[in-house]
């Protein structure tokens, strides 16, 4: 199976709270390897943009108020199957429902507020990785410790 790319944000609950390090630990400790990472303002334009099949929707004023309202981290993140395991570390949208264990489960009771954003698939990940980062912007490397992590057959 191929390596793939998955887009990350930290929410700007995430930042406020000071939660950042914590996560982005979540996310090395599993084994999955961080290839671009940057602090940003979400404007409402990059906002549209990131949320389009949800501009229309009733909750969308709220959401781009509350995208909106503070820094976020950008983490492009790289590993076999990353989209899935990252939305599987994320847990449920609403934070109530998400299991415990999960970053959403483990941190906070809201759906607008949980805290983190990992694209839900392939075609997702390529238009929000472009959207949020420049190709030099991600970088591609090869760790020593890779074999201690997944087979040559487990990846391309
Ligand atoms: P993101 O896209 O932020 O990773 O979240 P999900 O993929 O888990 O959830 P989503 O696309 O359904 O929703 C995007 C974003 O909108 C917020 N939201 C959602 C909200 O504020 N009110 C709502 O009613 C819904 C359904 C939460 C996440």
């Amino acid at each position: 199976m191929p390596a793939e790319r998955t887009l990350i944000l930290f929410k700007p609950d995430a930042v406020e709270r000071r939660l950042c390090g914590e996560l982005l630990s979540r996310i090395e400790k599993k084994g999955l390897k961080i290839v671009g990472l940057k602090m940003l303002k979400v404007t409402p334009e990059l906002s549209k943009q990131h949320y389009a099949e949800h501009v229309s929707k009733p909750f969308y004023p709220l959401l781009e108020s509350f995208i909106t309202s503070g820094p976020v981290v950008a983490v492009a993140v790289e590993g076999p199957e990353a989209i899935a395991v990252m939305r599987t570390m994320m847990g449920k949208t609403n934070g109530r429902e998400s299991a415990p264990g999960t970053i959403r489960g483990d941190f906070g009771v809201s759906r607008q507020m949980n805290l983190i954003h990992g694209s839900d698939g392939p075609d997702a990940a390529s238009r929000e990785l472009a959207i949020y980062f420049k190709p030099e912007e991600l970088i591609s490397y090869q760790p020593i410790l890779a074999p201690m992590f997944a087979a040559s057959d487990e990846l391309a």
